[in-house]
């Protein structure tokens, strides 16, 4: 049986969600976040060297990488299901938006929740007006810009089919809700860009994304 390893808050509800929507069973073993420093607990480097969540096991198999772990479960539990069919330009933009969602999306808003928390961040006075300026000068100098400009692009690629990989829901929508939710929580993602807002507001109405609320507990990210 896959078991994921679920840290609070993160990308690993969006594994319990997959399950969910496929109807596979599953366990959930939880581990919380460093109030602090936000890092996950030692316990999750006994299950992967890095550390990082989502990781799951499945029999012999411990697989990480949010896109490597939806791609296995889709291609060993879907059945077809959830996957544009091959050979289809769908199944390209499919492809894409796996890809695009940790690989261009998350770099700068991972960028700007570092920024924004060296500008609260304790430190010694004489030292607070130097790292406030870099940190600001750095978000709206490059961070906020590359937000802004994938923020324009996803808005619009949603302009012209209802999910990112065609008419149809599929497991692309599942690894871009990250990126966008993060983006409605910290990064100004708002109804200014109504088609990014609908598509959250769409996948929140999900029976199978509720019930991985409740498996996953409170998530925070949510705005
Ligand atoms: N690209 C990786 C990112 C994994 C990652 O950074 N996960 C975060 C949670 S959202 C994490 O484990 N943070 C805690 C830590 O780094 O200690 C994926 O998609 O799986």
């Amino acid at each position: 049986m896959i078991i994921v390893h679920h840290l609070n808050n993160s990308r690993s509800q969006r594994v319990l969600w997959l399950l969910e929507e496929l109807g596979v069973d599953y366990e959930v073993k939880r581990y919380e976040r460093d109030a602090d420093t936000m890092l996950a607990p030692p316990a999750l480097r006994a299950v992967h060297p890095l550390g990082k969540s989502p990781v799951i096991t499945d029999g012999a198999l411990t697989l990480a990488e949010s896109g490597a772990i939806i791609e296995y479960v889709v291609g060993r539990y879907g059945g077809g299901r959830l996957v544009p069919a091959a050979g289809t330009p769908d199944h390209l933009r499919y492809i894409y938006w796996m890809h695009y969602a940790e690989g261009s999306a998350m770099p700068p808003l991972l960028f700007k929740l570092v920024f924004d928390r060296i500008e609260t961040a304790p430190m010694p006075f004489f030292v607070r007006p130097f790292a406030r300026a870099i940190a600001g000068r750095a978000k709206s100098s490059f961070v906020e810009p590359q937000i802004k400009l994938h923020l324009d692009f996803m808005e619009g690629e949603l302009g012209k089919s209802p999910w990112f990989a065609g008419s149809d829901f599929t497991a692309a929508d599942i690894q871009m809700s990250f990126p966008l939710e993060a983006a409605a929580a910290r990064a100004g993602l708002d109804a200014t860009r109504p088609k990014l807002t609908a598509f959250l507001q769409r996948i929140h109405t999900r029976a199978a994304y509720q019930r991985a609320l409740e498996k996953g507990g409170p998530y925070e990210l949510l705005s």
